[in-house]
């Protein structure tokens, strides 16, 4: 419809990620990731109009709407962006987590990043600070097998990124990102390691983007083919529906659900778009000069 001006990258098919990272975590754990941030967001328990008020550039928004999609942030839920430069946040989130061991309060940093980010040079300066501080951080890797229009495959030596933290005694694991139980159990074993004073750990989150990478995409890189077989045999939400039909949870439950899932979605669109844009006196406050 045009309302939404700018980039917007969209989280779809990688759930069960932010989902399962967020189930084990504690709200005092600080989350950081790069611009497909709306599921982080929204699992920190950000107000969804606040989310889609900043999509469209109201006053309503995070950010007031200035910020647009890549750039939203909350102290008060923990929530540090929103990073539009590919792997600038590994180095931030690293930040928080040598905050977190300088005051000694049993924080973690969530630091999220994906598989194209993992080629860059500042993940690696990054790795070693944190191993060698032993600063509490996962680097949560999320997997989706593609940087834009490139997959894993054409750009990375080592596609096995969980490995990627060897060289710096960094342990990691590779996880069923689009099973949100195995991000879980992950997760937990990945704080537990952090909040010990064992240093940094690497989770691969191996899941899957369904969408273009941002506004535009011609998708020509991959089949249709293989985006409807991630569908139809991995999705994560689909995966938890058919388990809880299979436990004996009734059709009419689950209907409750999406029913008030929608409502949230209306509500929140809703206001998105009749919020009023800022005052143009705004365009000089909240920046550096
Ligand atoms: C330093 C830098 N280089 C290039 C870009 C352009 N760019 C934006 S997203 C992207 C791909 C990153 O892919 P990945 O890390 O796998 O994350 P995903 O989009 O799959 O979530 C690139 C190259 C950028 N924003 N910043
Ligand atoms: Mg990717």
């Amino acid at each position: 419809m045009g309302l939404i001006g700018g980039f917007c990258h969209l989280y779809i098919g990688q759930e069960a990620v932010v989902v399962g990272v967020s189930m084990a975590a504690r709200p005092s754990d600080q989350t950081i990731t790069s611009y497909r941030d709306h599921g982080h967001m929204l699992a920190c328990g950000l107000d969804p109009k606040g989310v889609m008020a900043e999509l469209t550039g109201r006053r309503g928004g995070l950010s007031k709407g200035k910020g647009g999609s890549m750039h939203m942030f909350s102290k008060e839920k923990n929530f540090y962006g929103g990073h539009g430069i590919v792997g600038a946040q590994v180095a931030l989130g690293t930040g928080l987590a040598f905050a977190n061991h300088y005051r000694e309060n049993d924080s973690v940093s969530l630091t999220y990043f994906g598989d194209g980010a993992a080629n860059q040079g500042q993940v690696y300066e990054s790795f070693n600070m944190a191993e060698l501080w032993k600063l509490p951080v996962i680097f949560i890797i999320e997997n989706n097998r593609y940087a834009m229009g490139t997959s894993v495959a054409r750009s990375s030596a080592l596609t096995e990124f969980w490995k990627r933290g060897m060289a710096f005694n960094m342990p990691g694991e590779a996880v069923d990102g689009m099973d949100v139980r195995a991000v879980k159990a992950a997760t937990e074993r990945a704080l537990e390691w952090c909040r010990s004073g064992q240093g940094p750990y690497i989770l691969e989150m191996q899941t899957y983007r369904y969408r273009g990478h941002s506004m535009s995409d011609p998708a020509k890189y991959r089949s249709k083919e293989e985006v409807q077989k991630m569908r139809e045999e991995h999705d994560p939400i689909e995966q938890v529906r058919a388990r809880l039909l299979a436990d004996g949870v009734s059709e009419d439950e689950l209907k409750k659900i999406d029913g008030a899932v929608r409502t949230i979605v209306s509500e929140a669109a809703e206001f998105a778009t009749q919020d009023p844009e800022p005052d143009p006196s705004e365009l000089y406050t909240d920046i550096l000069l």
